[in-house]
């Protein structure tokens, strides 16, 4: 199975995003855009992975905590690698400082089950669309320069999810196999 960890995105930011990409769609039919049900943020692909391993993937993220929930914001517009030549158009996601470490620690116990780190920092986002062809459509460049800073709106994170992707021809199929409430009760 092919596996990824991530944060949901819960549906009114969902349907912001969506009613802002209608028109962005409509100037660049040729660009392989996500479906809006299938937008998140991914924290870690563990990639195709024996389904024997899921019990222990599983028991390993069930442990990891953070002290309290985070707020993703998710604001701003752009490319990766850059604008010229676009692999990637994005959603930006800042959020509060507590992301980063859970994400490493999501790391550190992906790794000590054999997963290779990810070389490049963590760099939160929602990919939108990706290009497999060189080159941008002008009305694309100008209305993401024009929304750089745009706001899509902010909500409070306290799990992630253990998703299977199946790449169908129709594109990626995502089901949830587990949630996992990363937050500690406060003691009274
Ligand atoms: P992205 O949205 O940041 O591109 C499921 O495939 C998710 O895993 C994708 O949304 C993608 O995140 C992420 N991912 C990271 N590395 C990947 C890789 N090498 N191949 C496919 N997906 C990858």
């Amino acid at each position: 199975v092919r596996l990824f960890i991530a944060i949901d995105i819960p549906p009114n930011i969902l349907s912001t995003i969506a009613s802002f990409l209608l028109e962005l769609r409509a100037v660049a039919p040729n660009v392989k855009w996500v479906r809006d049900g299938n937008l998140h943020l991914t924290l870690k692909f563990l990639g195709e992975t024996d389904p024997a391993r899921q019990v222990a993937i599983e028991d390993s993220l069930s442990s990891i905590r953070s002290a309290k929930p985070f707020v993703l914001d998710i604001s701003g517009l752009g490319f990766f690698p850059n604008a010229k030549r676009p692999k990637i158009f994005w959603a930006g996601v800042n959020s509060s400082p507590d992301l980063q470490p859970l994400v490493a620690e999501i790391e550190n116990a992906m790794h000590a089950l054999g997963y290779t780190r990810d070389v490049r920092p963590f760099t939160p986002h929602l990919t939108l669309a990706r290009f497999d062809q060189p080159g941008i459509p002008a009305q694309l460049a100008a209305t993401v320069a024009a929304n750089a800073g745009h706001n899509f709106g902010s909500f409070t994170v306290s799990e992630f999810h253990l998703i299977e992707s199946k790449l169908k021809s129709t594109g990626a199929e995502y089901t949830t196999l587990q949630s996992f409430s990363f937050v500690t009760e406060a003691p009274r």
